[in-house]
This record gives C-alpha cells, sequence and structure tokens, in this order.
C-alpha cells in the first residue's frame, strides 16, 4: 500500500532528509544519553570470576596472552587455546597465569579453523573444569590484500577469523546456557571502516559482526554476547614485521610511529572491565567511535582521509 510513495523519486528522498533533520534535532538528547550510559555503566557491578571457567583462543600472544592474565587476577580457571608451534609460548602463558592466581589452567594445542578440533577443546575444557562461563573467540590473523596477490592465499583468514569463531561458539553454547554465559567476539573497528588494504580481514571482521548481532536474538538474555572491535593496538600486530612473516602485500611503517594506538595492556584490562559489566560492545581506544560515526554521517570524507592509508601498503 505504500509503493506509490516508494516509486516516486521526490518522496523516496524526501524521507531521508526529514531522517537527516529528525537525527539533528535529536542529536542534544542522543549526547545526554550516551552521557548517561557511560555514568550509568561507571556503577554497574562487575561479575565476580572467582571460580568461574573461561575458555580463551589465541591466547599465546598479543591480547589474548593479556587478557588471560587479566582473567587470572581475578580468580578465573582457564582453558587456553593456540596452534601447535615449536616456538610457541602458551605453556608459559599458563605458567604466568597461574601465578598470578588462577586456580588451574588448562592449555591445548588445536587450530580453530579445524571444525573438529574446536568441538575436542571445548568438549575438553567442560570435561575438565565441569562448566564454562565465558568463551573468548580471539584468535585471527591479518595479511593486507592487493589485487596483485593471489586470491587464494587468503582463504585462511576466513576460515580462522570467522570459521575459527564460528565453531567453537557453536560447540559452547550448550554450555553457556546452563551458566548464563558470555561469548566475546574479536572483531575489528576494520569491520566497519573497511580501510584500504583490509580486504579479507576487514571483511571476515564484518562477517562476525554480523553474525553475532544476529545470534544475540536467539540468545540473550541468558547469553550475553560482547563484541570488540578495537582500533590500533600494541601487539605485534600492526608491524611491519608481522605484515611480512605472512601472505600478502606489506606494511612499509609499523603503524603505531604513525597512528595513536593504544597500550595493549590498559586494552585487556579495559576489555575485561567491560564484559565483567555484561558489555554488549567494546570498542577501544574509545574515540575510535568517532571514526564509526563519522564513516555513517559522511562517507565520502571518510573515504578520503582512509586512502592515505593506501600509501602505507606495499603492492
Ligand atoms: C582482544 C583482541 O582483540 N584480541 C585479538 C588481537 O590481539 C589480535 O591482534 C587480532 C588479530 O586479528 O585478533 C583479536 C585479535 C588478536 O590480535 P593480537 O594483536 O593479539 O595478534 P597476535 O598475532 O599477537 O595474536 C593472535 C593469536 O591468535 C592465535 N592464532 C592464530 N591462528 C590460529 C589458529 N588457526 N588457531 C588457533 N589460534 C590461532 C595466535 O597463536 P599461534 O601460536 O600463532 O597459533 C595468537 O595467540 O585482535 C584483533 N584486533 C583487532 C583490531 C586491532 C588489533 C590490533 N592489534 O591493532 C587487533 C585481531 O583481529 C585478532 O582477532
Ligand atoms: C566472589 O565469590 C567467592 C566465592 O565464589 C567469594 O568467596 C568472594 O568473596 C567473592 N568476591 C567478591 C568480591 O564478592
Ligand atoms: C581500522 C582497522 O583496524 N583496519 C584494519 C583493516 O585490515 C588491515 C589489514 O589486515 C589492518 O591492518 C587494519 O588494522
Amino acid at each position: 500500500m505504500y509503493e506509490a510513495y516508494f516509486n516516486n523519486k521526490f518522496t523516496n528522498l524526501l524521507v531521508f532528509y526529514i531522517y537527516l533533520l529528525v537525527f539533528l534535532l535529536l542529536s542534544p538528547f542522543l549526547f545526554v544519553w550516551e552521557l548517561f550510559n557511560y555514568v550509568g555503566s561507571c556503577f554497574r557491578c562487575k561479575e565476580n570470576m572467582s571460580g568461574k571457567v573461561v575458555l580463551i583462543t589465541g591466547a599465546s600472544s598479543g591480547l589474548g596472552e593479556l587478557m588471560a592474565y587479566e582473567y587470572a587476577k581475578h580468580g578465573a580457571y582457564l582453558a587456553i587455546i593456540s596452534t601447535q608451534k615449536p616456538e610457541s609460548r602458551l605453556q608459559q602463558v599458563a605458567l604466568r597465569a597461574r601465578e598470578l592466581g588462577s586456580p588451574d589452567v588448562l592449555f591445548m594445542f588445536a587450530d580453530v579453523s579445524k571444525v573438529d578440533e574446536c568441538r575436542m577443546f571445548v568438549d575438553d575444557t567442560v570435561q575438565h573444569f565441569g562448566r564454562l562461563d565465558h568463551l573468548v573467540c580471539n584468535a585471527g590473523i591479518g595479511p593486507l590484500y592487493t589485487i596483485k596477490n593471489d586470491v587464494t592465499i587468503f582463504l585462511p583468514v576466513i576460515d580462522i577469523n570467522f570459521w575459527g569463531s564460528v565453531y567453537p561458539t557453536h560447540f559452547a553454547i550448550p554450555h553457556l546456557m546452563k551458566t548464563n554465559g558470555k561469548i566475546i567476539i574479536n572483531a575489528s573497528a576494520a569491520g566497519v571502516l573497511n580501510p584500504p588494504g583490509g580486504g579479507f580481514y576487514n571483511a571476515s571482521k564484518a562477517a562476525l559482526i554480523s553474525f553475532y548481532e544476529s545470534l544475540r536474538f536467539e540468545v540473550s538474555p541468558t547469553i550475553t554476547i560482547t563484541i570488540l572491535t578495537l582500533g590500533f593496538i600494541q601487539t605485534n600486530f600492526i608491524t611491519t614485521k608481522y605484515s611480512s612473516n605472512g601472505v600478502g602485500a606489506r606494511l612499509k611503517k609499523d603503524l603505531r610511529d604513525l597512528f595513536p594506538t593504544m597500550e595493549a595492556e590498559a586494552c585487556a584490562k579495559a576489555i575485561v572491565d567491560g564484559i565483567r559489566k555484561g558489555a554488549t560492545s567494546i570498542t577501544e581506544p574509545k574515540f575510535f567511535k568517532v571514526f564509526v560515526l563519522f564513516k555513517f554521517l559522511f562517507p565520502k570524507p571518510h573515504y578520503y582521509y582512509s586512502n592515505i592509508y593506501s600509501s602505507l601498503v606495499e603492492g
């Protein structure tokens, strides 16, 4: 019955401009609402992690490792996963987590892109500890894509970043249902901002955001899903060394020399605090929210400043 309006070029457009106008008029309220929410979140009580069981994928380095320490300090039992490599630091991470206060740490080598291995480590965790409270899907890789690369070398990006989160989630849901548990998804601001060179990395992160935003409808309020959209964090991930280790294009400069980046430890602490408060999305550093909003409101200027990043990617 509304087709007449949608098929009319003028009324069709009008709706959009009226919306923009309404947005403009409501923005002072939006501002107050955001502020109010922020202040409220400072007073929200945090989950007591003592005796809870947390499973973290990709915990041999970077943010996964630091999140393990953060959970350990709060007395959680840990199960940590990474791929089997001769130089893997996973066992050292387990020892350090114990020192920091975790009563028991189980470490397992598995590849999150293999469905059977995911079933195994979820089952083993529940068998060992008798329950599962938080599933942190953190493991990820991020090679830079250019059209000059062979496209098939990027298959693992989707396998690890997307399927590597979905598989463990699928097997963990029945256990998380019993404990009113939480699922934490390591997406990225890249999933929203799609910068140059991001290609499959950013696509895999966008897919994660889409998938888990839909999954929320099925599992909440029993299970809380926290989606992380992080900006630049000081791990090896944003260095030229990382981009030249794997497949794909290379970064010409370490990003931390060019962009404001956040210290990884502070980030891990902010994330775990947010999760314990039941946050449904976490952006760190917080100022990255500006870029996200800016992109939606002003896509063209966003394109121009993002283009600066292109010059950093070697073809
Ligand atoms: C909380 C969080 O965001 N965690 C991680 C973040 O730390 C990673 O950089 C990115 C990488 O994509 O993922 C979310 C991650 C982790 O990034 P790190 O900066 O910590 O990068 P690392 O290389 O140090 O850590 C990756 C871990 O994953 C394991 N791993 C890789 N491949 C597998 C497979 N197939 N199975 C199991 N585990 C795997 C690695 O261990 P291996 O010993 O190599 O197996 C390692 O432990 O954070 C995201 N992120 C988003 C935005 C910005 C940044 C940033 N640093 O600026 C990072 C990343 O997308 C990633 O998902
Ligand atoms: C957390 O729970 C444990 C028991 O499960 C209890 O001993 C401890 O006092 C609690 N901590 C806080 C801060 O409530
Ligand atoms: C904003 C952001 O995090 N963009 C990411 C897009 O993908 C590239 C390539 O992996 C990352 O380096 C960027 O950090």
